[in-house]
């Protein structure tokens, strides 16, 4: 294995707007580097079809999108050391080389050694391991494009994991869940005994408000315009759920602040939306003189944020995270033994499962107020 190209089946999104298509595709060797992983299951994230929409800057194509997946590597290149055919992986949209100045410092998980050619489709060398059957190039996706059943990956992008978790639920520590379970524990810090706000319950809020819980915050509140996601709110930790449809009158950072205990705000809230009015409501209902508000959600291209000075002035502190701020292949394993040993509930965030032939339907389902993931069996 490993030298040939392999011919297998892939989702190409080939124009913004448009449904993909499912179709035989042609996968490269791994060069010096890199590996080559046959995906066993793979979830869709919001991201996906916010590019899919076109909305993202960066959004290229024709490509191979997808950055939820978990699979079995299946070749690797010259120099590559951390890994061998067989191991069971995450691909990783933020890698670790463990040797650039973001990687050195604690204060980040933002590798840049490879972002610039991941920002534009390909690989490090700047050539793309994927083509159609007409011979055509295809751009990877955030380093991963795991909607394919075989994809190539830098090895620094890749996370090993214990081959006895279930890789079609232990996929969703590629994205959602170790994004809102770290935006908590790690970005905001939060404290036991603190108080919460998260913006937005999809796969991503609900897994903050399992961080917040898990950190032992004493009040979470779980804000969404779609009452159906409250039930399944509490079940994770929330404590109060708001509607911002129900105040009509006045604006929802308003009603917040006033339903706080010392009346002057949230000590950490949390944007999980993808919105720049729901950022500001989260920043302005954060405490005054200490509150952290984390923005979380991908805001369209050209959407800019914006609030008065002085609510920074007066202690609040604006922050993001991109995958919680976990270093990815130091932590990735150990969220994975975490799944496994029962303290992070992966089983309640699958809601839909797919074969990849209906991928186009998953995307409508993921529209839908009752999906939070869906799996595609690959
Ligand atoms: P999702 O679509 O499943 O969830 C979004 C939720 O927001 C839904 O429950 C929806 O009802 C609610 N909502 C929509 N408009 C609202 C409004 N005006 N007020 C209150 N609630 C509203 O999405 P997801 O997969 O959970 O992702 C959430 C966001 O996080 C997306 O923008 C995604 O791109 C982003 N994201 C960022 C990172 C990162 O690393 N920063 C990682 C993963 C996802
Ligand atoms: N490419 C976009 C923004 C998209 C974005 O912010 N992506 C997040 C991850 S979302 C996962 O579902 C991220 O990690 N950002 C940091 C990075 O380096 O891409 C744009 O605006 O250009
Ligand atoms: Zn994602």
């Amino acid at each position: 294995s490993g030298t040939g190209v392999i011919v297998c089946k892939a989702a190409v999104a080939y124009a913004a707007g448009q449904p993909l298509v499912v179709e035989d595709i042609q996968v490269e060797p791994p060069r010096a580097g890199e590996v080559r992983v046959k995906l066993v299951a793979c979830a869709l994230c919001h991201t996906d079809a916010y590019t899919l929409s076109g909305s993202d800057p960066e959004g290229l194509f024709p490509s191979i999108l997808g950055h939820e997946g978990g699979g079995i590597v299946e070749s690797v290149g010259e120099g590559v050391t951390s890994v061998v055919p067989g191991d069971h992986v995450i691909p990783l949209y933020t890698p670790e080389c463990k040797d650039c100045m973001f990687c050195k410092s604690p204060k980040t998980n933002l590798c840049v050694k490879i972002r610039s050619t991941q920002g534009k489709g390909l690989m490090p060398d700047e050539t793309t391991r994927y083509k159609n059957m007409k011979g055509e190039p295809l751009f990877h996706f955030m380093g991963c494009s795991c909607f394919s059943q075989y994809i190539v990956c830098a090895e620094i992008s890749v996370a090993k994991i214990n081959p006895k978790a279930d890789l079609s639920i232990a996929c969703l520590l590629g994205c959602g869940v170790t994004t809102g379970i770290g935006a908590a524990l790690n970005t905001a810090g939060v404290e036991q005994g603190s108080s919460c706000a998260v913006f937005g319950l999809g796969a991503v809020g609900l897994a903050v408000i399992y961080g917040c819980k898990m950190a032992g915050a004493k009040k979470i509140f779980a804000v969404d315009i779609n009452p159906a996601k409250f039930e399944i709110a509490k079940k994770f930790g929330a404590t109060d759920c708001i509607n911002p449809k129900d105040y009509p009158d006045k604006p929802i950072q308003q009603v917040i602040t006033g339903l706080s205990e010392s009346g002057f705000g949230i000590d950490y809230t949390f944007e999980a939306i993808g919105r720049v009015e729901t950022m500001r409501s989260a920043l302005e209902c954060a405490h005054r003189g200490w509150g952290k508000s984390v923005i979380i959600g991908v805001a369209g291209s050209g959407q800019e944020i914006s609030t008065r000075p002085f609510q920074l002035v007066t202690g609040r502190q604006w922050l993001g995270t991109a995958f919680g701020g976990y270093k990815s292949r130091s932590s990735v394993p150990q969220l994975v033994d975490q799944y496994m040993e029962g303290k992070i509930p992966l089983e309640d965030f699958v809601t839909d499962r797919m074969k990849l032939e209906d991928i186009n339907k998953a995307f409508e389902k993921l529209h839908e107020g009752s999906c939070l993931r869906c799996v595609i069996d690959m």
